[in-house]
């Protein structure tokens, strides 16, 4: 028996395959969502969306609000600023602001209200388990990944002082994040030597050996499924000639630190390049940009460590298509996401086109970077419509060659776009 054919008539073929992509379980590669035994770390409801840095930014566009004056007022405050700033006296068609919009719309909240204090009303109380699950079913996400830097003072507190409580909710997988130790040794060493670790600024045999055994000792507890780290522009492999100790003491590192340990806990390593750290230190955790990165360096590295597998996601739509060529030629390198700046529709749009053309069905098209939980619900409202509507226009042509696209095969495609190809490279 034929298995069930997709009507190729543009607008049935366009609704059928809609369709399965919002139905199908997105397993979310990178978020900033903690499990709710992380108390005030997990951020949920209206205040916390509204001054999601993204927005956080947006607002001093309009205004020239001295950034102190900003950073005084109460969290309320500030979200009511931007409130009336970016939604009453502008219009909010920007991605972030239309993402706020789309989470109240779908959370049932009457949006034509223009009325933040009916929204306040509908978040309080909210039990964060119980929301959790249903903020999953909307958003129908089956597993979020969290990010868990090590090197964060807060974060770790909560995981010495309830290790058997925290990182136990099997909605949540973490991901330890390790960004100072490439980064910045010299500060990194001075933290892990205060956790009794014989680590020092020079990266002696010694202090190699050290700095595994403190990745050991957060991989096991955390059940970590991969580390990762965010990475600026001009991270090079390897290093220039003549770069300075700190960029040759994060080459060691990676090299004889992170990656080993990756290799024996059979890990990935998830390098997201490109990152430009507070060029407007005013705006804090909102002043970071964006720069053009080096994809030889990423093909280095799947070159010298065939061992390894790497996730790679890139900030600047400019290494878009270099990187997407790198990765039909390793196979130990998984292109993901659209990454903050590029999470746009226009961008996704495009780099989800290409990505189609170059590797067919083998890269992970979005993650969401939620840092509120309830973003996951438009961040994959908008990036499923994309990736339907590109999906559409390939299976198009596709049936334009004469050959047949059954349910089956759309399913089986959307399953690992969503959710397998990352769970699969987990695995080796
Ligand atoms: O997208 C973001 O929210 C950024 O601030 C970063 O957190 C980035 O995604 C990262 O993981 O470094
Ligand atoms: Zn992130």
């Amino acid at each position: 028996m034929n298995p069930a054919k997709v009507e190729t008539a543009s607008s049935t073929l366009a609704a059928q395959v809609e369709k399965i992509v919002a139905t199908t379980p997105v397993g979310d590669i990178h978020t900033h969502l903690y499990d709710p035994a992380f108390g005030q770390l997990l951020l949920l409801g209206i205040d916390d969306l509204l001054t999601y840095h993204y927005l956080v930014s947006e607002v001093f566009l309009y205004l020239e609000m001295p950034y102190e004056k900003f950073w005084k007022m109460t969290k309320t405050e500030q979200a009511d600023h931007i409130w009336k700033n970016l939604f009453i006296d502008n219009s909010p068609v920007g991605e972030a602001c239309r993402g706020v919009l789309t989470t109240l719309q779908k959370l049932g909240i009457d949006t034509s209200a223009r009325d933040l204090k009916q929204a306040r009303k509908f978040f309080a109380g909210e039990n964060p388990d119980k929301y959790i699950d249903r903020v999953m079913e909307i958003a129908n996400v089956s597993s979020i990944t969290m990010t868990n830097p090590v090197f964060d003072d807060n974060e770790r507190q909560r995981w010495l002082a309830a290790p058997e409580k925290v990182g136990g909710d099997p909605r949540f997988k973490a991901v330890l994040r390790i960004d100072p130790l490439l980064r910045d040794f010299p500060a990194a060493a001075k933290k892990t030597a205060s956790w009794n670790y014989s680590v020092e600024p020079d990266p002696s045999a010694k202090t190699i050996e050290e700095a595994r055994r403190f990745l050991r000792d957060w991989i096991d507890p955390q059940k970590a499924i991969h580390l990762a780290v965010s990475l600026p522009p001009d991270f090079r492999y390897p290093a220039a000639e003549g770069a300075d100790a700190t960029i040759r003491a994060g080459q060691t590192m990676l090299e004889k630190v992170v990656l080993p340990v990756c290799a024996e806990h059979n890990v990935p390593f998830a390098m997201m390049i490109g990152s430009y750290l507070r060029v407007n230190p005013d705006l804090r955790e909102a002043g970071d940009m964006l720069g053009k990165s080096d994809v030889q360096s990423v093909v280095r590295l799947c070159r010298a460590f065939p061992q390894n597998r790497f996730f790679v996601t890139m900030l600047s739509r400019e290494n878009q298509h270099e990187l997407c060529v790198a990765a039909r030629k390793f196979g130990n390198l998984m292109v993901f996401g659209c990454w903050w700046f590029l999470n746009n529709p226009s961008l996704i749009e495009e780099i989800e086109r290409m990505r189609f053309e170059l590797l067919n069905t083998s890269f992970i098209p979005q993650h969401s970077d939620a840092r509120v939980l309830d973003q996951l619900i438009y961040k994959w409202d908008h990036s499923r419509r994309v990736i339907g509507k590109v999906l559409t226009d390939k299976y198009q042509d596709l049936a334009a060659t004469g050959w047949p696209i059954s349910k089956s095969d759309v399913e089986r495609d959307v399953k690992k776009l969503l959710a397998e190809n990352f769970t699969n490279f987990l695995l080796g």
